[in-house]
């Protein structure tokens, strides 16, 4: 018979280490040892409401959810076995009175809410905004206000892709800023390009349909490179600028620390004396606006489909906190709302930099991770129309349908309407709404008369004025006018602003775009598509439509309006510049045979220079010789280059037996001993080729020769001993990429 456990011996068992009970005790029940959970510590609470009903904070529910030592049930009984079901005898049948079963799985199959239906795929970190007060002539915004600190929740993601997709897809970031402010809560729902693919909301089902999967199949998965997608634009030729944007770098950052941020819309400032002005917010990343190249996101995508989230996690985690400078472009609030020409109600333009300067007005810094994805990053809710006194909404025709649409996707992707209660969801100010019940209320509200007027509750609660930060709509003057489903006529300019695009682009940056959209052209099926989309490139420029055209195999069209010579912006542009370094990724490769007190010193260098250091070796364990041991973090057979930003070489690694396969090994084919290890020639050749810097010392000069490599290329720093190859290589990458080794660079204007 089966011997049975009590709870007793359960108990002594937990006291045991793993592997090693004595020939006394019993055997162990759980594979490690548990420990006491830690209490939870006041980092962990959700924001919490200032209730003036009483209710329980966001402090104290996240309190209530986890606590006490010992595992219970959801009602709070404490359990056994969390391991077996009840069952009668041990090989007998499973009780359905077995309650804990019944709720643990119950309770698992729910455990899934729906992905939104646009920008499913996030991350997300916590962070403090601090305002310089530079914006107070033109905003009363409490939080703008100098040195005032406002805790942020900043939620990058990416659009057309699932829940599940890769990071390092081509496609439009969103860039959405929570601000707590102590006036209500302002959230700033931006993306990383600055114009949109269409200037009506109605329009935007249109646009999500064609850019999700097929239906029928349901692919491509996180992809714009399909038939539906061009069919749309070419058909619907004001998308033309946002694609023209994603089809460039801006469509593959880096890394979200590295994307520049925009409000889109222009929204309108209000001042403590009621004057107002036009704005568009620009967010600007201290480490400049960089990106992946192509192959490299491609090939990020299987071998790291996590890479942003991971990269933002990380740099967080080490304390390379990444930061925004918030800017404004300000525009007089004028009757015809447009500033040099430029129409300011047309998300599908952008007033460029030399017109308007970005002025700074904060800096955003984000300093900590989330701690439970689903709880924060998962349950957040977004609303373009949660605005505090001082910033108001505009009549962009698509900003209009935002404000209808983000609260009602909230209430059935977060189950009812009370997501706001949800801790990351709480506003840091007083919360006094007459909003009562509903799915998943949590707030016990204490009174009788949740309405306006009542005698009942004393009156309360009472109306602020714009002296207590009341939030008043600018009365702005509506011109007489009929019902029309129409738009302006400035909104039929489709092809003047994506010219100056294309215009303000490096020769590299043109062959980018070149090459982005003979990729995803290649990949449709339909031969209309393809032609009508080439039509579309006439209209912006014939060099552009060329070079996509011979890709494609097909006649460059004519354009078929004129073209107009619309200058350049270099602000555009995000080539040129150097750079903070913060968090890069060095990969330090060596074996045990290289100059070890050399690696020491590098792995330190880069430690110092406030990057991170990961030593790539033949196998795991350590590398040994004189000194002490050095950990290893990846091995040749783990490590590819898309993980680095630069590679570190000590000497040449050989190649072991195992580096050509048993197959050459057993054959006696492997190459001789003094070669170096070809997964080594293929980490240097593909970082040189995705234009990374590459150091080495020790004579790692032989090893870059072998891969075709001169130590006097762009992005080469050859030294004499570890430290000084790591200032070589750090001044490299402050410029991102040798951008020199690619012919378009050179042989530009
Ligand atoms: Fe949107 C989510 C940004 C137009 C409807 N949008 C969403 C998110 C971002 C944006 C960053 C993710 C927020 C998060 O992290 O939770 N959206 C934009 C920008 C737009 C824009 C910059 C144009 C300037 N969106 C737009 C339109 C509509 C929507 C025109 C509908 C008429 N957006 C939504 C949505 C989402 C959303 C369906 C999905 C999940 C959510 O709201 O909470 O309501």
């Amino acid at each position: 018979m089966t011997k049975q456990h009590s709870a007793k011996d359960k108990d002594t068992a937990k006291n045991e280490l793993p592997g090693a009970p004595g020939p006394e005790s019993p055997p162990l029940i759980e594979p490690t040892k548990p420990v006491e959970p830690l209490p939870p510590k006041a980092d962990q609470d959700g924001p919490a409401t200032v209730s003036p009903t009483g209710q329980p904070t966001g402090a104290e529910q996240a309190r209530a959810a986890q606590s006490g030592a010992y595992l219970t049930t959801a009602q709070g009984t404490r359990l056994p076995d969390s391991d077996h079901s009840l069952k009668a005898g041990a090989r007998g049948p499973v009780l359905i009175q077995d309650h804990h079963l019944r709720e643990k799985i119950t309770h698992f199959d729910h455990e899934r809410i729906p992905e939104r239906v646009v920008h499913a795929r996030g991350a997300a970190a916590h962070g403090v905004f601090v305002g310089y007060g530079a914006a107070g002539e033109v905003s009363k915004a409490a939080f703008l206000a100098k040195d005032v600190q406002t805790p942020v929740f900043v939620r990058f993601s990416t659009v057309l892709g699932s829940r599940g997709s890769a990071d390092t897809v081509r496609d439009t970031r969103g860039f959405a800023t929570k601000f707590y402010t102590d006036e209500g809560t302002f959230d700033l729902v931006g993306n990383n390009i600055p114009v949109f693919f269409i200037q009506d909301a109605v329009k935007f089902p249109d646009v999500i349909h064609a850019g999700k999967p097929h239906p029928d199949r349901e692919i491509p998965q996180a992809q714009s490179a399909h038939d539906t997608f061009w069919d749309f634009v070419s058909l619907h030729t004001e998308a033309t600028h946002h694609t023209l944007w994603n089809m460039s770098d801006r469509g593959i950052p880096r890394s979200f620390r590295m994307m520049e941020g925009f409000g889109v819309h222009t929204f309108r400032l209000v001042n403590a004396a009621d004057e107002s002005v036009l704005v568009k917010f620009h967010w600007k990343p201290r480490l400049g606006v960089h990106s992946l190249v192509w192959e490299e996101a491609q090939m990020i995508c299987g071998m790291d489909p996590d890479f942003h989230r991971r990269d933002l996690f990380d740099a967080i985690e080490s304390g390379a906190f990444p930061q925004w400078e918030l800017g404004i472009q300000v525009f007089p609030d004028t009757a015809d709302q447009t500033f040099e020409g430029i129409d300011l109600l047309d998300p599908t333009k952008i007033v460029p930099e030399e017109l308007s300067p970005v002025q700074p007005i904060g800096l955003m810094t984000l300093n900590a991770n989330t701690k439970n994805y689903f709880a924060e990053t998962e349950q957040v809710a977004f609303h373009p129309g949660h605005l505090v006194p001082g910033i108001d909404v505009t009549d962009d025709p698509l900003l209009a349908g935002r404000l209808f649409s983000y609260l009602d996707t909230q209430i059935s992707r977060l189950g009812g309407p009370n997501f706001g209660q949800i801790p990351i969801n709480r506003p840091h100010a007083p919360v006094n709404d007459m909003l009562r019940d509903g799915m998943h209320q949590t707030a016990v509200h204490t009174g009788v008369a949740p309405y306006r007027p009542n005698s009942l509750d004393g009156g309360c609660p009472f109306l602020a004025g714009a002296d207590m930060s009341a939030f008043i709509e600018t009365p702005v003057e509506v011109p007489a006018a009929s019902k029309v489903r129409e738009a302006p006529s400035s909104f039929s300019d489709h092809f003047t602003q994506p010219r100056l695009f294309w215009l303000s682009m490096t020769p590299l940056e043109r062959e980018h775009i070149v090459a982005a959209y003979t990729f995803e052209l290649s990949k449709c099926h339909e031969q209309a598509v393809k032609e009508r989309t080439l039509k579309v490139l006439a209209n912006i420029d014939p060099e552009l439509c060329g070079q996509v055209a011979t890709g494609l195999g097909l006649p460059a069209p004519a354009a078929t309006v004129p073209l107009v010579a619309a200058g350049s912006s270099p602000a555009l542009s995000q080539m040129g510049g150097t750079w903070p370094t913060d968090g890069r990724v060095i990969g330090i490769v060596a074996d045990d045979a290289a100059d070890l007190d050399g690696v020491r010193s590098a792995w330190r260098a880069v430690l110092d220079a406030g990057m991170v250091p990961l030593v790539v070796a033949p196998t795991g364990g350590t590398l040994d010789g004189a000194g002490e041991p050095i950990a290893v973090q990846r091995t040749f057979a783990t490590a590819r280059s898309v993980e680095f930003d630069a590679l570190l070489l000590v000497g040449v690694p050989q190649a072991g037996a195992d580096a050509y396969g048993a197959r050459d090994a057993k054959a006696g084919t492997a190459r001789p001993p003094e070669a170096p290890d070809p997964r080594v020639l293929l980490l240097v050749t593909e970082a040189y080729r995705h234009g990374k810097a590459v150091g080495g010392w020790n004579g790692a000069e032989h090893l870059l020769e072998t891969c075709g490599i001169g130590a006097d290329d762009p992005g080469i720093a050859v030294g004499d001993d570890g430290a000084a190859t790591v200032e070589g290589l750090t001044r490299a990458l402050g410029e991102h990429r040798a951008w020199d080794r690619f012919p378009a660079a050179l042989s530009g204007e």
